[in-house]
């Protein structure tokens, strides 16, 4: 429950802890764009440690940070491969193709796991008609394909075919260490298969605003140009990285339970006539309700109106995430509520 409401829309609610808010009093500042703010280069130089690349660079969002990755690493006619679900395609404005200039190859995946095989496929032979291939994105875990986890293995068998090809490997990597925790792997080791990636603190780790990119020090460089030229540089931006900080150093084991009640919120959906639930690896469930004759936008009214809020991701389909707010009681409450909804308009 947070601020009166069972709201599932997403891990992008959760609001700072304490610990962070007091972090946020105290930190200490400087001029991003000059000197550096000392705040914001513990938080750099943290999550670079803590993902296993060199260097890090503090961004206002997942968005900025996908976006500014691949203005890094691409050129404007070049094609980027990615999952046909994936984020940056959805949700992220078109920005690879307004801003970046980028051809775009959707492959399919399996939950939102591309083959290696399928990747190998996609990528551009040598002709003069095509585009080159200028990057291959992963999304770790997958959001629209239900909060899917790549194992290290499967984006191991990505990253060969791309090393072969000599084609770098961004990963959003939103819910990453949503990812690592429910493989039981550290994260480094997922980010280990790519040259870049983006993740976020202000998800299921409750910092407020904010995301960092990590890679090589020469890659950051060129990133932080790129993330100038979008107007991201962040001034005295270490009152907010302060909460990062906290974020990483606090939060990340706690998702543990927020996928344990995600697995309890689909157990107890599974039993709703009409209704269809994914079984999920992580923090997000979808409930497919094409069986109550509806759709999910007048499931999701109904339910908003009962003050338990839900997204209809597709026209069939809604989508849940649990969070730090929400609690085994809360996700009762929810279940009972979408089953009462389900009664009033099964056809
Ligand atoms: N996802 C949000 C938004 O789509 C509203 C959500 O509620 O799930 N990559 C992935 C995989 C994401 O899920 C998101 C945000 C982003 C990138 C973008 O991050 P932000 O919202 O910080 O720009």
């Amino acid at each position: 429950m947070l601020n009166g409401k069972l709201d599932f829309r997403s891990d992008t609610i959760t609001e700072p802890t304490e610990e962070m808010r007091e972090a946020m009093k105290r930190a200490k500042v400087g001029d991003d764009g000059r000197e550096g703010d000392p705040t914001i280069r513990e938080l750099e130089e943290y999550s670079a440690q803590l993902l296993g690349k060199e260097a890090g660079l503090f961004v206002v969002s997942g968005t900025a940070g996908n976006l500014v990755a691949l203005l890094a690493h691409t050129v404007p006619g070049q094609e980027m491969i990615l999952e046909k679900d994936a984020h940056i395609y959805w949700y992220e404005v078109g920005g690879m193709a307004a801003v970046g200039g980028l051809v775009v190859n959707r492959v399919p995946g399996t939950n939102g796991i591309m083959s290696a095989a399928d990747v190998e496929a996609a990528i551009r032979g040598d002709n003069v008609h095509f585009p080159k291939t200028g990057l291959i994105c992963l999304e770790n875990t997958h959001n629209v394909a239900g909060g899917t986890c790549w194992t290290v293995e499967q984006m191991a068998a990505a990253k060969q075919v791309a090393a072969k090809r000599g084609i770098p490997i961004h990963l959003d990597g939103a819910r990453i260490f949503n990812a690592a925790v429910a493989l039981g792997v550290p994260a480094k080791d997922l980010v280990a298969q790519t040259d870049s990636a983006t993740f976020c603190l202000s998800k299921g780790l409750s910092a407020p605003v904010g995301s960092v990119i990590v890679g090589t020090k020469v890659f950051i460089e060129a990133a932080k140009r790129k993330r100038k030229m979008l107007g991201g540089t962040l001034r005295q931006g270490g009152v907010i990285a302060a909460a990062g900080l906290v974020a990483l150093r606090t939060m990340i084991d706690r998702l543990a339970e927020d996928h344990a009640n995600a697995r309890l919120l689909a157990e107890k959906c599974s039993s709703i006539r009409g209704v269809t639930v994914n079984k999920p690896e992580t923090n997000i469930v979808r409930t497919k309700v094409s069986g109550l004759g509806v759709p999910a936008t007048q499931v999701s009214d109904l339910l908003a109106k009962e003050n338990v809020y839900a997204i209809a991701q597709q026209h069939d389909t809604l989508r849940w995430l649990t969070h730090r707010h929400v609690t085994v009681a809360d996700v009762d409450a929810a279940v009972a509520m979408l089953s009462k909804v389900a009664d009033a308009v099964r056809r």
